[in-house]
């Protein structure tokens, strides 16, 4: 795209008492990805994320998933926040906001990215109960909102993500990652029309 120079790819390890990550990601990929967290429901969440933001994404987790898969699900999230940071690199030339809004059947998720620098997530409208869901027989609702928290932090977004309906907790997940994806997709996206870094102030 027009104005950009910088390679958008990083590889991030991070090993802890809980969890070992090997992570790799290109922003400017096409969606294609490689994902074993050892949490299939987590795998399907980052595949759609990949998907659906035109990232590249290779991730191998593993961790004491044996206790919980809490560590692991939320050291991932950690990890790719990192790596967002990191590949954005100065934000030279990006759109910097996205917004979208997701159905998925009857659940539908809204999401806005601010590439801003400020990590800050609000995060709304999941349908009472859903943090205590088991879906797919080991990953809670509440870890939904918690990977948000990962990558929203790490990453130096502000994320809004609302979710407006929606029944199956499933569903609802799924949208949710699929919001978040396509209002990534454009902020992150190169503007032919942006000029340097896209701040008054002159750095995110
Ligand atoms: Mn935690």
């Amino acid at each position: 795209m027009s104005g950009q120079t910088q390679n958008r790819a990083v590889r991030v390890q991070r090993e802890t008492s809980e969890s070992s990550i090997d992570l790799s990601i290109d922003l400017d990929g096409t969606g294609a990805s490689d994902i074993e967290t050892g949490v299939p429901f987590y795998d399907h969440l980052l595949t759609a994320f990949a998907r659906h933001s035109l990232t590249d994404l290779t991730v191998r987790a593993s961790g004491d998933v044996h206790i919980d898969v809490h560590h692991t699900v939320e050291d991932t999230g950690i990890v790719l926040g990192q790596a967002i940071r990191q590949a954005l690199g100065d934000k030279r030339g990006i759109s910097r906001y996205g917004d979208a809004l997701v159905p998925l059947d009857e659940a539908l998720a809204q999401a806005v990215v601010d590439i801003s620098g400020r990590p800050y997530l609000v995060h709304t409208g999941e349908p009472a109960g859903f943090e205590f869901h088991l879906i797919g027989g080991h990953f809670t609702g509440s870890m939904v909102r918690h990977v948000f928290e990962a990558i929203t932090f790490n990453a130096g977004l502000t994320v809004h993500v609302n979710v407006l309906g929606g029944r199956d907790p499933h569903h609802i997940a799924e949208a949710e990652f699929k919001a978040f994806a396509r209002a990534f997709r454009q902020a992150k996206a190169f503007d032919p029309l942006v000029t340097g870094i896209p701040s008054t102030k002159g750095a995110l």
